[in-house]
């Protein structure tokens, strides 16, 4: 007998487990191996999707409904290993969202936090608690949980963007909320660039408090992002698994933009052959930039810009890339840290 092992069942046993059963009772013995594994074990499966088809089926989809009538015209990355659960992985949600030109999707707000990351964009916008954001190609957008948010399109060409929620940690918590506004756009009290002036500018207001856990920087702009990864290259030693990557952080205290999401930024030079990797957060990579492939498990995914491909929980992970490669990325990290549950491991053991 061992914790990864079950016992024997008798018919004594499975008789005894049956008498128990309509008493809301059950062995622990009998299912224990299954619920305490020796490693994470996991239904979510690595997949990718490939831009160009979920773009043709939202410009599908953009003539059968508004973005008002939809609330939000997204098709939602399931994983297909969590069927019928609109989960990308066992804690977090994907989807790609589109507004047609002259669009708006209305107001509204509720306890999930959401993340952007900019796919294809000649001009849309959002407003997050009163202020609003150009969304540009790359740009990663965040709205904070409770805060009200809008999006709209005066360009002349559909806009795209991947979400990124945290809508499983929520149902798993029973901690959600919801409500519209009952209005398209919600009332803007402040100037855009007002958040990036006073808190993106590697100062603070003097006597600053925390307020919330979320970062009060909401765009983080790609063309910055990108900026740094390219200076860096010049004298940086690249990371043998992971190139040159970098975490978006909260300025007001260096930790995670997002109170549930991590997201890095990361840059696989040309011919990178990269070392295996594991971590016990699943993750959501997005391509910004160049065509590569990852190797996760025994599963070769060929992916290029814009495409969404994931990488689950304790699976290894290799980078093979021919030209530059740039990657957003996103998972639930920041939970498990808190809890003390990340683990990594480099190495192919
Ligand atoms: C939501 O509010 C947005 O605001 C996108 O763009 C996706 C998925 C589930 C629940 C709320 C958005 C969402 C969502």
């Amino acid at each position: 007998m061992s914790l990864t092992e079950k016992p024997q069942e008798t018919p004594e046993r499975q008789a005894f487990y049956d008498a128990i059963e309509p008493e809301s009772m059950r062995a622990l013995w009998s299912v224990m191996s299954g619920i305490i594994t020796p490693e994470p074990k996991s239904d979510c499966r690595p997949f990718k999707w490939s831009f160009a088809s979920v773009r043709a089926r939202l410009l599908e989809a953009a003539d059968l409904i508004t973005a008002r009538e939809a609330e939000r015209r997204v098709l939602i990355l399931e994983n297909p290993g969590l069927k019928g659960t609109s989960k990308v992985t066992t804690s977090l949600y994907a989807g790609i969202q589109c507004v047609m030109p002259g669009e708006v999707a209305p107001a509204h707000r509720h306890t999930q936090s959401a993340l952007r990351f900019v796919l294809e964009s000649s001009g849309g916008f959002t407003a997050v608690a009163g202020e609003k954001t150009e969304m540009a190609f790359g740009d990663f957008v965040i709205t904070p949980n409770w805060e009200w948010h809008d999006h709209g399109n005066d360009s002349d060409a559909p806009i795209f963007w991947l979400d990124g929620l945290d809508i499983p940690v929520v149902q798993f918590l029973d901690a959600s909320f919801a409500e519209g506004l009952g209005e398209d756009q919600q009332e803007i009290t402040r100037p855009m660039g007002d958040s990036a002036a006073r808190f993106g500018a590697n100062m603070l207001p003097l006597g600053y408090e925390k307020a919330a856990p979320t970062s009060p920087i909401f765009n983080y702009p790609y063309a910055r992002s990108r900026e740094a990864l390219e200076r860096m290259r010049r004298t940086e030693a690249w990371d043998p698994a992971h190139g040159l990557k970098m975490r978006y952080v909260n300025p007001v205290d260096g930790g995670w933009a997002m109170p549930t999401i991590g997201t890095c930024l990361q840059l696989l030079p040309g011919g990178f052959d990269g070392a295996p990797y594991r971590s016990t957060d699943a993750t959501v990579y997005v391509g910004a930039e160049g065509n590569g492939r990852a190797l996760v498990g025994d599963q070769r995914i060929d992916f290029g810009p814009r495409d969404v491909f994931v990488v689950p929980s304790w699976h290894e992970l290799r980078f093979e890339t021919a030209g530059d490669v740039v990657l957003f990325s996103y998972s639930d990290r920041p939970i498990q840290e808190k809890l003390g549950l990340f683990r990594e491991r480099r190495g192919n053991q």
